[in-house]
């Protein structure tokens, strides 16, 4: 088997536990001939200590071993939460029905009666590696998922539910260290007319355009933004004021106005109108309804502001 079979079909360690000191050379060379990498342990408290440093996707133990033995190998192993799923293989010569339903409840995967079939251990480690990958592609879909939940698909900014969620979390924050927080809503002027002039695509192009111009203009990691409904944002603001808000969204109005969208109906500008609300703790007694206050003052004031002509902030 050549290197980069090597490390295609066997990218990871498998962690032995065996004091039988023959046993452990028969089982290394085994493994080692059919490609995987072996790290080996005397006992099972050798084998956590291993297991503690790095992540093994396969452990295959003995289970009567001084100091540790496997069952209880395997209690220890299932009570440490991970990441990722590790299979186990418990060894025995017991393999009287009591033992064998004893081994499993401990969380082992499977066992293995001694002396160990090579044949039967190499389909065994085929049976694990399939769990193992198939779970690999579980945690990558969820995540996929959670990525996906969380975005709007036409700006790639956050969403409403993804907005719900953190400024409840950001407000807890708020209130635990009493700084300040603030919020603004803008909503683009005549974007109806955006469409009705330059078609639905034009009009998406300009909302993509804003968001990503927005996006530019806040502070990266600190201050995020969300789709709040169709043509209406959310800035959130940690650590920022009434007065430091009114700056970032009059820099924001500005931006905006500036910033042309090309599609291909021409080049498109737009405004917006901005409405800007903050709190700042202990103002008000701990209570996190505050979050949809807020979001209510922001929408009050914006709606001032288009009252009064749009293109223009209201604090
Ligand atoms: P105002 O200045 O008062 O905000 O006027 P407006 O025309 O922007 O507001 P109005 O609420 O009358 O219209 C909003 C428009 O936004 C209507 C709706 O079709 C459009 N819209 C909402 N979501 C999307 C979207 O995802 N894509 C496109 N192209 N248009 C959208
Ligand atoms: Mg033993
Ligand atoms: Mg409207
Ligand atoms: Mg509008
Ligand atoms: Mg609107």
């Amino acid at each position: 088997m050549n290197e980069d079979n090597f490390q295609t079909s066997h990218p990871f360690p498998i962690l032995i536990a065996e004091d039988n000191l023959l046993l452990r050379k028969i089982l290394e060379g085994h493994l080692r001939e059919i490609g995987y990498d072996v790290v080996a342990a005397t006992n099972g408290r050798e084998a956590l200590a291993m297991f503690a440093k790095g992540y093994y996707p396969i452990i295959i133990t003995d289970w009567v071993m001084p100091e540790m033995d496997g069952v209880q190998l395997c209690r220890a192993v299932r009570s440490i939460s991970l990441d990722h799923y590790t299979y186990i293989i418990l060894l025995t010569s017991q393999d009287s029905r009591e033992n064998i339903i004893k081994g499993l409840e401990a969380g082992a995967d499977e066992y293995l009666v001694k002396p160990v079939d090579p044949a039967e251990l190499t389909v065994r480690l085929k049976t694990a590696r399939r769990i193992i990958d198939l779970e690999g592609s579980l945690k990558q879909s969820m995540e996929e998922i959670r990525r996906l939940s969380m975005r709007d698909p036409l700006t790639g900014v956050y969403n409403r539910r993804y907005l719900d969620d953190r400024l409840v979390q950001e407000l807890k924050r708020t209130f635990r260290y009493e700084r300040p927080l603030s919020l603004i809503m803008f909503d683009i002027d005549h974007f109806k007319k955006v469409n009705d002039t330059h078609g639905h695509h034009a009009g998406d192009q300009v909302l993509r355009g804003c968001a990503e111009c927005v996006r530019h203009g806040i502070r990266e990691n600190i201050d995020w933004l969300a789709r709040y409904g169709g043509e209406e944002f959310i800035v959130v603001l940690p650590e920022t004021d009434l007065s430091g808000a009114l700056v970032v969204a009059e820099r924001l109005r500005r931006q905006i106005e500036a910033h042309a969208v090309e599609t291909r109906q021409g080049t498109i500008t737009v405004t917006a109108s901005f409405g800007v609300a903050s709190f700042t703790p202990p103002d008000q007694t701990e209570d996190l309804a505050v979050a949809e206050s807020l979001v209510e003052c922001a929408d009050n004031l914006l709606y001032v502001a288009k009252g009064e002509g749009r293109n223009r902030v209201k604090g």
